[in-house]
């Protein structure tokens, strides 16, 4: 080609490169985005509790009651890998004080404990297991201290906060930062055995503790009752709302301050990309005791919660707590297992993939916002319309009939969340006839329906107020 044909063909081309649309409302920060990314990670529960069957340890516990006789961080760490999670979050120090790590600042931890000899640190073990596996890291530091003579006094929120420092600066990188929202009352407190009582808005002083975080790790989610990054999603059963948007008013929002319906929800109109985090049990405590493990959640509970946590545009944050020998008991390990294979036939084939794709409106008539898109497992490329066009519609086409009952569904969510309504259509005896219909995406919607056959769909987006950018569609079949 002569250089002028060059630039000519050039230019012509550019001519037909649309834009992508203005983002809608607020979008995730970059951190948010790889938040999003990760989707299924796990939460270990660990501390002298399993050694004394209870959930909420009173402070007062030796630690020599700390003495795991087999503690495996490869074993737990490759569980969770098998499972298909993306990362595992550690009860470095519980309500009951008691640390995980020899920190510099009390003698309440493990190297006082019988446990390798008091030479053990378990957050530089399974974070190390973490980094072998290919897994993320985060850290759970309660926030309330049954064991500590100053909590509840300004004293102890220096103590904490140089505890958040040695978990920060010394054992790599951490994906999310969990501040949990139990907060005062009985205790040890030091031998005081009493009742203390803070006010949660303005003990903590949680922002100057949350510039630690940002200045040490700078791109760990800090999830809470009410963010800055991640919010809770108000309950601990294992499901985010039907509807639940991404986005919520963070301001007067504080960790042990939530409106749990609100949290479930989200708020359409919220000024703050705040995506919500389902965190649930393998069993009914968050600590391992025995006398539950005939009380394991069964694989199609699991499942379950899947599609209604990483299905309804949340995280999941599924506990599995290690027993007394410090490993995943059997049970556990088995109903994962389970888990995974329900999760890895069902999403096997995108019967997306194989179907002709045709959509009512493509931006500028450009290949590069088409309905291919949809189906190339990238979740920064999307089908997109023009401005104008925010209800647009897409049939899916196949040679013969298809049989499948699960529909995924994502945004481009750098665009902001942008629908609120959609509906998926079967050709059936010569009509199209509705089988599905939810309200909002965001990061990814599952929806399971009853078995539907047809070599026909459209899929309908019936509410957005302004043009939509899709980015995955796709449709399958559960064993
Ligand atoms: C709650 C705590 O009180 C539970 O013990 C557990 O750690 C759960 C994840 O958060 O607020």
């Amino acid at each position: 080609m002569k250089p002028l044909t060059l630039v000519l063909s050039m230019l012509a081309f550019a001519a037909v490169a649309a834009e992508p649309p203005q983002p809608y409302g607020p979008v995730p920060s970059e951190r948010q985005l790889r938040w999003h990314e990760l989707q299924f990670y796990g939460f270990i529960h660990f501390t002298v509790n399993t050694f004394t069957d209870r959930e909420w340890g009173l402070g007062d516990e030796a630690e020599t009651v700390f003495n795991p006789t087999a503690f495996d961080a490869d074993q737990i760490v490759r569980t969770a890998k098998e499972a298909g999670m993306r990362g595992l979050v550690l009860t470095c120090k519980h309500h009951d004080g008691f640390c995980l790590w020899p920190s510099a600042f009390t003698e309440h931890s493990v190297k006082n404990s019988s446990w390798r000899n008091g030479r053990g640190d378990m957050v530089k073990e399974i974070s190390a297991a973490c980094r072998r596996h290919g897994l993320k890291f985060g850290v759970y530091l309660s926030p309330w201290d049954r064991n500590h003579k100053d909590y509840a006094r300004p004293e102890y929120i220096a103590y904490y906060r140089n505890q958040l420092r040695e978990l920060l600066a010394n054992y790599g990188e951490v994906f999310e930062m969990w501040f949990d929202g139990a907060n005062g009352g009985d205790g040890y407190y030091g031998g005081a055995r009493e009742k203390r009582r803070i006010d949660n808005r303005t003990y903590y002083d949680w922002d100057n503790t949350w510039k630690i975080v940002r200045e040490l790790q700078p791109f760990a989610c800090m999830f809470s009752d009410g963010g800055p990054d991640v919010r809770w999603v108000g309950n601990e059963r294992g499901f985010a709302g039907e509807t639940c948007w991404e986005t919520m008013t963070r301001e007067g929002l504080m960790p042990g301050h939530a409106d749990p319906k609100l949290l479930n929800a989200g708020q359409r109109d919220g000024k703050d990309w705040l995506p919500a985090e389902v965190d649930v049990s393998i069993r009914p405590g968050w600590f391992y005791h025995a006398k539950e493990d005939a009380k394991v959640k069964t694989p199609e509970q699991l499942v379950k919660i899947y599609f209604e946590s990483v299905g309804r545009g949340a995280n999941l944050i599924l506990n599995l707590p290690p027993d007394r020998r410090g490993i995943l008991h059997e049970n556990d390990v088995q109903s994962l297992r389970g888990m995974r294979r329900i999760l890895d036939q069902t999403f096997a084939r995108n019967l997306a993939r194989g179907a002709k794709l045709t959509a009512s409106n493509v931006r500028g008539g450009d290949k590069a916002f088409g309905p291919a898109k949809l189906v190339d497992g990238k979740r920064t490329t999307c089908w997109c319309t023009d401005d104008n066009v925010a209800t647009p519609e897409l049939t899916l086409e196949w040679k013969k009939p298809v049989p499948f009952d699960v529909a995924k569904i994502a945004e481009d969510i750098r665009l902001g969340q942008r629908v609120e309504e959609f509906a998926l259509d079967q050709w059936k005896d010569g009509a199209w006839q509705e089988f599905a219909k939810a309200t909002s995406i965001g990061a990814e919607r599952l929806i399971r329906f009853a078995p539907v056959t047809t070599a026909k769909v459209r899929l309908r987006i019936t509410k957005s107020p302004v043009c939509p950018a899709i980015s995955e569609l796709g449709l399958f079949k559960q064993p």
